[in-house]
């Protein structure tokens, strides 16, 4: 099979809706040069026509682009022996959204779904030498409220509510950390397939056997032969058989085995068998090998058509069971008979025009999440099904992945129409994806249960029903499941997130999003830890960006707390003034925005940090994985924004970055106040039983030692421990330093500080800074420090960050590609 890729040639223009469609076409003049993959957007941008929207206010200035139809053509020429193949299909990988193609003046195909890639037979109007291919791109606000009007307004949070009935990005119509952006294009590849045979699928799953010491592959391939009406009857020998050769590569390279199959009936099967498989594990939990299965399709001598995936040897099981010490049931992620504690974060779409990520963009997120300790990343279901580069980078650096179906905040139809555009989606997505290791879970939707129970329109009792008042239920509780049986019968399915069952937010079963603070009553975020759930599948405290992001979009007279500018560039519901609200309820006010930054961030850092300590505490061992999972909202931005994200658009991280990195390391220690002392706990994440030594020091703001605790601890694998209540003697301010040592070398460190912090006095710590070398950095404090942040600019990587630092500890901290710049260091005055 020959891939030819329509990149390059391409022009676009508004269409002009008075005037008829081919003669729009067929202009000359008005035109404007683009490649392919690409959103008009950012054509119109690279034409000088349109104000990047990311800057400023510029983002309003865009809109009536999504307001328009589009027209797309593309002229390439084409060698005359290659329409000699059996078969060339015109295959667009995407195509945002509502889309018409024309080749060569035939109307070729429509399409209105985003995520369906669609694959037309066009040799016999195909020429030799020039060819034009057309494609109208109709307004999918214009669409969508037609479809409304016929159907009816659907209630959503978020967006604009004719959203439900496009299968576009949700995220695209604006979101409460996006801006309204309503892209249209091909937005992934436009290529013509020439083939005589191809492969048209490839089934691998690999099962690896409850005492992990075998594993199969069974290899399913799908053909589809046009040669072999090109060979005269009766002629059928050998030498025009397809064969289909399979062969099974060890993480070394080693062959493990391979076979030939002759294809019958346009299908070929092989099952592998791999004795004591090298196996794939999470991050942190061991290594990620893969196995490369090869699968090439032959006739005669001549190689057809080539597939290849690497494979990895997982046991996964979601295990909900009762648990025996709290009410409820487990929600349990467990990979190769291990219980795994999934941290980690939600992640929506890393750009409003998503096919601008590159796959080094995508390395680099996943990279700072598997850094940070991360084990599961959870695409979101507003966003889109990510590109191969996003699995792959997570098949490599082990982060699960928890695949929502991309419905989020909506009470979505169910029309025939609109069930068939889904089934369709969900099979070609499910194909494309199922392979990967990384991948853990599917999932129907984000928060559409949660919505239809606040309209009481949920009634578990109710057999789904496509006329109700929450039509959708027959697409994820019939629909989805079916598809995900049928085509990838090895992973679970839920039917959301959140989801229970009886209140779509249950505390105690299934997974929750925890927006008690923030979004619902704006609790503390002292407050978290009441908040748990079984597996906390979203939770978040907005902060602004890095002030280098800030300068990229605002202009120098609008970087001031409440300009207007930074304001835009904030789209959560009362953004600004739950800013404020925690920051009045924490901090002292500040005015500048180097300031403002800060104490957002450290609010930010502080919540989450309060959220993980008081969530792993309840990773409690066998009967007892009371919490087995939280996900922060959100690593990422899909542009510059004041959000939820630890990570912005920049790739900068935020303050509380640091802080998850420390939260989710192997050992972690929490601290709570308690009538007039605290309790603390220790968590052991490693697979073996440690042998440690906690240590706890109390220290008054001006540093003076009131306290020494030593114990010697025998950390159960795997689980969190309780250590009881510590008196807090002296009384006045006190701040309690503890760390946790395994052999001689400090593993965790935690510190319990009065609260809140804006009545402290707190004195000049007195920090000492040494630089060794050029990237070894010691720090050291006469007094406790509080949120100590060091920054050098972009392109340095540290080690730790964001720290507290006590009297009489040394911490030492790399900053990779520091160099002999200055460091900016800053804490809590
Ligand atoms: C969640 C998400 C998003 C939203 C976020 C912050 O529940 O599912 O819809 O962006 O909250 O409000």
């Amino acid at each position: 099979m020959r891939s030819v890729l329509l990149a390059q040639g391409w022009q676009l223009r508004q269409r002009n809706l008075d005037q008829p469609l081919e003669q729009e076409f067929a202009k000359d003049a008005g035109w404007i040069a683009t490649s392919i993959p690409a959103s008009a957007h950012e054509a119109l941008i690279a034409a000088d026509r349109l104000q990047d929207p990311f800057i400023g206010l510029n983002e309003e200035g865009a809109q009536w682009i999504g307001e328009c139809d589009w027209l797309y053509r593309c002229r390439f020429e084409l060698a005359e022996e290659l329409l000699d193949a059996g078969s060339i299909a015109l295959c667009c990988d995407g195509l945002d959204t509502i889309a018409t193609a024309w080749l060569n003046g035939i109307q070729i195909f429509t399409s209105d779904n985003m995520f369906v890639p669609v694959r037309t037979e066009v040799r016999e109007l195909l020429q030799p030498g020039a060819n034009e291919l057309r494609i109208l791109f109709e307004s999918a606000v214009r669409i969508g409220h037609q479809r409304e009007q016929i159907h009816g307004e659907m209630a959503v949070w978020n967006g604009e509510a004719s959203r439900v009935y496009v299968r576009k990005a949700q995220y695209h119509y604006g979101w409460d950390w996006g801006p309204t952006l309503m892209t249209l294009g091909p937005w992934r590849a436009v290529r013509l397939e020439v083939s005589d045979a191809r492969i048209v699928e490839v089934e691998c799953p690999a099962i690896v056997a409850p005492d992990l010491q075998q594993a199969i592959v069974a290899v399913q391939v799908q053909i589809e032969d046009m040669g072999d009406t090109l060979i005269p009857l009766g002629a059928q020998h050998a030498a025009h058989r397809l064969i289909v050769l399979m062969a099974l590569h060890g993480p070394d390279g080693q062959l493990v085995a391979a076979t030939s199959v002759v294809v019958e009936e346009n299908s070929a099967a092989h099952t592998f068998l791999i004795e004591a498989p090298e196996l794939w594990w999470p991050n942190g939990y061991g290594a990620q090998p893969r196995y490369t299965l090869e699968v090439v399709l032959e006739r005669g001598q001549e190689r057809l058509d080539q597939r290849s995936y690497k494979l990895g040897m997982r046991r996964l099981a979601l295990i909900q069971e009762p648990l025996t010490n709290q009410p409820g049931t487990t929600f349990l992620f467990q990979i190769n008979n291990t219980p795994i504690f999934c941290g980690g974060a939600n992640w929506i779409p890393a750009d409003s025009f998503t096919s601008r990520i590159t796959p080094a963009h995508y390395r680099s997120l996943v990279e700072q999440a598997a850094h940070a300790n991360m084990v599961m990343l959870r695409v979101w279901g507003g966003g889109i099904y990510e590109d191969d580069a996003f699995y792959e980078a997570c098949d490599d650096l082990g982060l699960l992945v928890w695949q929502d179906f991309m419905f989020a905040c909506g009470l979505y139809p169910a029309t025939e129409w609109f069930q068939q555009s889904v089934r369709a989606e969900a099979e070609a997505q499910v194909r494309r994806l199922r392979h990967h290791p990384s991948l853990t879970i599917w999932c129907g939707n984000n928060e559409d249960y949660q919505l239809a129970n606040s309209l009481g329109r949920y009634d578990i009792t109710s057999a789904p029903d496509a006329s109700s008042s929450f039509p959708a239920r027959v697409i994820y509780e019939e629909l989805l499941p079916a598809v995900c049986a049928a085509l990838d019968p090895t992973r679970p399915y839920r039917r959301g997130s959140p989801y229970d069952g009886i209140d779509a937010n249950s505390s105690i079963e299934g997974d929750r999003h925890a927006w008690d603070v923030w979004n619902w009553g704006i609790a503390p975020y002292q407050d978290y830890p009441r908040f748990v759930g079984r597996f906390v599948s979203e939770f978040g405290m907005a902060a602004l960006p890095d002030m280098a992001t800030i300068e990229s979009f605002a202009s120098p007279e609008e970087r001031h707390p409440g300009s207007r500018t930074i304001e835009y560039h904030n789209k959560a519901t009362d953004g600004v003034r739950r800013i404020a609200s925690y920051m009045a309820d924490n901090l002292r006010p500040v005015a500048d925005l180097d300031g403002y930054i800060y104490a957002s961030q450290f609010i930010q850092a502080e919540a989450l940090a309060s959220a993980y300590r008081g969530w792993r505490r309840h990773w409690g061992g066998p009967g007892g994985y009371a919490c087995a999972g939280a996900l922060v909202w959100q690593i990422n931005d899909c542009w510059p924004v004041t959000s939820w994200a630890i990570i912005d658009y920049w790739l900068r991280p935020k303050a509380a970055y640091y802080v998850v990195r420390r939260e989710l390391a192997t050992f972690a220690i929490g601290m709570a106040r308690h009538a007039d002392g605290m309790l603390a706990w220790v968590v052991n994440g490693s697979t073996v039983e440690v042998l440690a030594l906690f240590e706890l020091r109390t220290w008054t703001l001006m540093g003076e030692l009131v306290g020494v605790e030593r114990a010697e601890l025998l950390l159960p694998a795997n689980q969190a421990i309780e250590l009881g209540q510590y008196g807090l003697g002296g009384g006045g301010e006190l701040v309690c330093d503890a760390r946790l040592l395994v052999d001689g070398s400090v593993v965790a460190r935690a510190s319990l500080w009065p609260e809140p912090f804006k009545y402290l006095h707190l004195p000049d710590p007195m920090i000492l800074m040494d630089i060794d070398g050029s990237e070894t950095i010691r720090l050291r404090t006469v007094r406790p420090a509080k949120g100590v942040l060091l920054s050098a600019g972009d392109g340095v990587e540290w080690s730790d960050n964001m720290l507290d630092l006590m009297p009489e500890d040394e911490q030492v901290i790399t900053a990779q590609g520091l160099a002999d710049r200055p460091i900016a260091i800053r804490w809590l005055t």
